[in-house]
């Protein structure tokens, strides 16, 4: 912390009446390392599969001491990451990036790391602040759907047209709800006379078989 003093000089004559101008006297106390770093949180995104050295995020320190100095010069490390190490900081700039090509959302969507600060230019002596890093990494398309079942027999009415002859479910491990998710079925063959359509339930994943057409 900076600390300036204003005093006034007053020079008087015995009798009250002043010998000079009033002398300003600014004082400035040298700075102290007396304030520690304070981490602010930080929030970042990342997709899975990144490359090693995908930026993430910046980390940021506030230091109260003089500014330009030691004091305040601080230098980021990790102190911990959960649920597994993935990450690495730059101790200049308080860049995170990615540490290597493994971050799979299906296994793990969020990283918590604590971070720490320390002024001094990271020294044995230096003060250090700590702060929370939480990371949510995002979908990528790594995920095939697969049929839940490979055989399905069904029996249909005979003449009765447009009704549901068997859900299909699909599963797949990407975002539920998202592009990477839902499956858009065709039929492959067997419809060459086109007795049959078949859709997507969005909500379910599902592909409904319809009896579309008869004779
Ligand atoms: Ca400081
Ligand atoms: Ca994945
Ligand atoms: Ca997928
Ligand atoms: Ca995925």
């Amino acid at each position: 912390m900076i600390r300036v003093h204003m005093l006034q000089g007053i020079a008087e004559f015995l009798n009250g009446t002043r010998a000079e101008k009033d002398i300003e006297l600014r004082i400035v106390v040298e700075d102290e390392n007396d304030c520690a770093p304070v981490l602010t949180q930080t929030i970042g995104a990342v997709y899975e599969q990144s490359n090693p050295g995908m930026f993430v995020t910046t980390v940021v320190a506030t230091d109260a001491d003089q500014e330009g100095t030691l004091h305040t010069k601080i230098a980021y490390s990790i102190v911990k990451q959960h649920p597994e190490e993935m990450f690495y900081i730059n101790p200049q700039t308080g860049g995170l990036y990615v540490m290597k090509n493994a971050l799979d959302r299906e296994k793990h969507d969020t990283y918590t790391l604590i971070v720490k600060g320390t002024d001094m230019n990271g020294a044995v002596d230096g003060k250090s602040g700590t702060g929370t890093v939480t990371i949510s990494i995002l979908d990528v398309n790594d995920n095939v759907p697969t049929l839940e079942s490979a055989y399905y027999e069904c029996r249909v009415e005979e003449n009765v047209k447009n009704v549901e002859v068997v859900r299909i479910q699909v599963i797949d491990t990407d975002l539920n709800h998202t592009d990477n998710w839902l499956a858009v079925f065709t039929i492959v063959s067997g419809n060459e006379a086109g007795y049959f359509s078949i859709s997507t339930d969005n909500k379910t994943n599902e592909g409904i078989v319809i009896l579309s057409k008869v004779d």
